[in-house]
């Protein structure tokens, strides 16, 4: 029990937190370690699918980066499998349509998961019939894909949630799939901003039944956060048995 004058932990109890902290700080450090691994290893394209009826089978665990258009989703499979031009980036918004599948950890067939970049959302030129289009695609494969472990959303850590990113937790809310937030664009970001980011960003996930409460914030840029999101996709597989 804490002290209820100060609040403040007794000698057993703060051993005790002490222990748990320096048991989470190894787990942490083990699963970079095998993040790190595990990204290092093989990485190639080998699906696009435009329509739903042109998904691959499952078999690996998918792991799947959603966001806004530009918000960074294709660097930011570059900079985690430490690639160049593995994702096709660029400054045009809308640049990535389909869904495209990557294998990770190995040959294509025996991959030890897949990765998929996801077409960008909340692009204001876009037609009402791509819109249409993109959320089909999106809906199907969201609500059908038993092997899909995570969709990490991205968010621009410049400006915070958005409507639109509201708009895609209510639609992996509804699907129950497990998402979880990965601000984007550090290096953009005031150094004093980026503590009330993150806290705007857990908050806006509160109450949001699907969703992982907690957020990493990472630059493709120059690399910030990458370690802790790979290792944020070992800890994920070892959950499911498959690191
Ligand atoms: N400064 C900075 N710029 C970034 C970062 N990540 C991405 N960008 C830039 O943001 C722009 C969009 O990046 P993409 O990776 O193509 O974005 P996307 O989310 O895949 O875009 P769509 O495929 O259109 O949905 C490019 O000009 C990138 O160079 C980052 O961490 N820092
Ligand atoms: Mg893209």
């Amino acid at each position: 029990m804490s002290d209820e004058k100060t609040g403040e932990l007794n000698e057993a109890e703060q051993a005790a937190a002490d222990k748990a902290a320096a048991r989470q700080a190894a787990n942490d450090a083990s699963m970079r370690e095998a993040g790190r691994l595990l990204f290092a290893g093989e990485c190639d394209f080998f699906w696009a699918a435009s329509k739903i009826d042109g998904l691959p089978p499952e078999a690996q665990p998918e792991i799947a980066f959603a966001g806004r258009s530009n918000v960074g989703k294709s660097s930011l499979l570059n900079a985690l499998t430490n690639r160049k031009t593995l994702a096709r980036t660029s400054n045009t918004p809308g640049r990535t349509q389909q869904l495209n599948f990557f294998a990770l950890g190995g040959p294509i067939g025996a991959e030890r998961m897949r990765l998929i970049d996801m077409p960008g959302y909340g692009y204001a030129a876009a037609s009402k019939e791509k819109i249409s289009s993109w959320t089909r695609l999106m809906e199907g494969y969201l609500r059908g894909r038993a092997t899909l472990a995570r969709v990490f959303v991205l968010v621009d850590g410049r400006h915070g949630l958005k409507d639109v990113d509201r708009e895609m937790f209510d639609l992996l809310d509804r699907a129950a799939v497990s998402y979880q937030v990965v601000l984007t664009k550090r290096d953009e970001v005031k150094i004093s901003e980026r503590e009330d980011r993150i806290a705007s960003t857990l908050e806006g996930l509160r109450k949001r039944p699907a969703a992982f409460p907690h957020v990493i914030f990472t630059s493709s840029k120059d690399g910030d956060g990458i370690p802790e999101l790979r290792g944020a996709v070992a800890q994920l597989m070892a959950n499911i048995g498959k690191l």
